[in-house]
């Protein structure tokens, strides 16, 4: 086969050039931000704009992916009427994983974190971003478009989300009902998508509360050689 021509190069339109003084200020603003994060089960009902979240979508949509190939969809749901059956639907398959489906070790693991079959959060948030990834991509004429990496790139574009979502001051949880075929279902997805995970989008309750957990220190997870 004749090797397809490379795209044109064009300059890098990003050179901000920050000194290492300034770096390392900016850095710890960063870190001391990002250690603020949390995952939140309690939000406010309170609106947030569409605009926002077509946003936060191109945010997600800007991250790299095998080949380029964004083998990713995000379904931003605001209907009430959906929200809810989306509740009905996870809280049924959440209680068959409580209550049989879970290993005694993983409900031991979960214990801490005070979790439970109860959803109340998909029915309240304003929005539910639920992300699908593409395991293959289809032409218009129905030809198939191999996807490469496509758990690693759905969860780069997970943790943009994420992380865009928490820099705004709104808060989300990384919620993976198990299974979670429903989702493609109600939602009416090709064959070719598969929900990867559902992110509550919102304002967090003004009494929202968040288990005590400490993250990892540098040393257990990193080295320097
Ligand atoms: N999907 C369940 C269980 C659950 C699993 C893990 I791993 C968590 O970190 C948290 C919960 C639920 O959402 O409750």
């Amino acid at each position: 086969m004749k090797k397809p021509e490379a795209l044109e190069h064009i300059p890098l339109d990003y050179h901000p050039n920050p000194s290492s003084e300034e770096l390392i200020a900016h850095s710890e603003q960063m870190l001391q931000a990002y250690r603020k994060r949390r995952s939140c089960r309690f939000f406010s009902d309170k609106d947030v704009p569409e605009e926002l979240i077509q946003n936060l979508i191109e945010i997600a949509g800007s991250a790299p992916s095998g080949a380029n190939k964004q083998p990713w969809y995000f379904v931003a749901v605001r209907s009430q009427e959906l929200k809810d059956k989306i509740r009905e639907a996870a809280e049924a398959e959440e209680k068959l994983f409580y209550e049989e489906r879970a290993t005694e070790e993983w409900l031991k693991d979960l214990a801490p974190l005070g979790t439970d079959w109860e959803k109340p959060f998909l029915s309240i948030a304003p929005w539910l971003i639920i992300v699908f990834k593409e395991l293959y991509g289809q032409e218009e004429s129905g030809e198939k478009v191999k996807h490469y990496y496509v758990n690693e790139s759905v969860g780069l574009a997970s943790g943009f989300l994420i992380s865009a979502i928490h820099h705004l001051g709104l808060t989300t949880l990384t919620h993976t009902p198990s299974p979670m075929n429903f989702l493609a279902n109600i939602l009416g997805r090709p064959s070719n998508q598969k929900p990867f995970l559902l992110l509550p989008v919102g304002y967090p309750a003004e009494d929202a509360t968040v288990p005590n957990i400490e993250k990892k220190g540098l040393d257990e997870i990193s080295e320097i050689l």
